[in-house]
């Protein structure tokens, strides 16, 4: 059952300054319907998937099926016709830690003849990897197939895990690793963390990466959401600054992003900017950057053309400022112009965004404590 459940605020703002603070009291998804703060700033809220614990992300297959595995390594299947069950799903050796566990999801992109669906976890191995599985036809399980990518590094606290994944329209598979707090990390060719990596199916890295690596770019942070600029061949990462400069950048194959924690200072030197121009003259500047403070952005997508005059415009998961930012970029896709925030602190962090097929978008919460839901957020017609 579909419960309309908020009507809420947007502010257009400028770039780079605080948003929306009309409606900043978190309200829980059972308060009933909330005012309308603009009918042509609103959206409209429904849940479609309840009582879930750290959804990380969300698929959508081609007979509408909902699918979002938690970070504990629960997976939950929502159907069309509206009935919710756990997809059974054997994973003995996932490591559920601090931000570790099971992380991005992803169909492939001939799901429909292969069922096949990827996701990146954090391993007891001592890795994150990216495994692919078989989805069973009424979802009931998903059978694991092969590992496609290991020995992405992973810090046992499971700090700065990454770990998102992306196919592109020719099946090739991107993915964003975190630097695991290790100071070599983000600049070292011999380590996947702090990497957007691109791989073909099997896992090797395909042409035009850093040599023979499975290095896209490099200089990263902990970048945690991409996506495709629609009709374009455009990709976009988003990536957690520390207290200061969240980023968007827009991927360069082989781009330095500047991120170079590695200083005489200490361990894992977290003082130095986010795209450090000095250390690392050519390392490519961000599209949109936060500022201080951070506000923790998790997943980016793009709105379609439902949005009316917001289509197009990209849109950003935050956590820690527990909202939705959209941003519209100038033709050239290298800057903003303009921001609008929506549900600023009305369902607490929010983690990640799927665009379903009707242009609304799939948005997962980040709460714990089995309080979580998979909110559909449409454009309030
Ligand atoms: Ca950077």
């Amino acid at each position: 059952m579909r419960t309309p459940i908020a009507l809420l605020c947007a502010a257009i703002v400028a770039v780079g300054t605080a948003a929306c603070g009309s409606d900043s009291t978190p309200r829980s998804p059972s308060a009933g319907p909330a005012a309308s703060t603009g009918s042509t700033d609103s959206v409209s809220v429904t849940t479609l998937i309840s009582d879930l614990d750290h959804p990380w992300d969300v698929v959508i297959d081609p007979a509408g099926t909902i699918v979002t595995d938690e970070r504990g390594g629960r997976i939950m299947a929502r159907f069309a016709d509206g009935r919710v069950a756990q997809v059974r799903a054997d994973l003995p050796d996932l490591q559920a830690r601090g931000e570790g566990g099971l992380m991005g999801m992803a169909l492939a992109r001939d799901f429909a003849t292969t069922r096949s669906v990827y996701t990146c976890f954090a391993s007891t191995e001592g890795d994150v990897r990216v495994v692919r599985w078989t989805a069973a036809a009424d979802w009931s399980a998903m059978t694991r197939a092969d590992n496609v990518l290991i020995g992405i590094p992973l810090n046992p606290s499971g700090r700065h895990s990454g770990c998102r994944i992306l196919p592109a329209p020719d099946g090739t598979l991107y993915v964003a690793t975190g630097d695991t707090a290790d100071p070599i990390a983000p600049q070292s060719l011999s380590n996947l963390g702090g990497k957007i990596l691109h791989v073909d199916s099997r896992g090797a890295g395909v042409p035009g990466n850093i040599g023979d690596t499975a290095i896209h770019s490099l200089g990263h942070r902990n970048p945690q959401g991409m996506a495709f600029a629609p009709g374009t061949d455009r990709l976009y990462t988003s990536e957690h600054g520390p207290t200061i400069d969240d980023e968007i950048n827009l991927e360069v194959p082989q781009g330095n992003y500047g991120w170079d924690p590695d200083t005489a200072a200490a361990g894992y030197d977290e003082d130095v900017p986010m795209t450090d121009t000095d250390r690392h003259p050519g390392s490519i500047p961000a599209v949109w950057s936060s500022g201080r403070p951070t506000l923790a952005v998790a997943d980016i997508d793009f709105l379609g053309p439902q949005w009316g005059p917001r289509a197009g415009m990209a849109v950003v998961a935050t956590l820690k400022a527990s909202r939705l930012m959209l941003l519209r970029l100038r033709p050239d896709g290298r800057s903003t112009t303009e921001r609008v925030d929506l549900l600023a602190g009305v369902h607490g962090r929010l983690r990640s965004i799927t665009t379903a097929p009707d242009g609304a978008l799939l948005v997962t919460t980040d709460n714990g404590d089995k309080t979580d839901s998979i909110l559909r957020v449409a454009p309030r017609s």
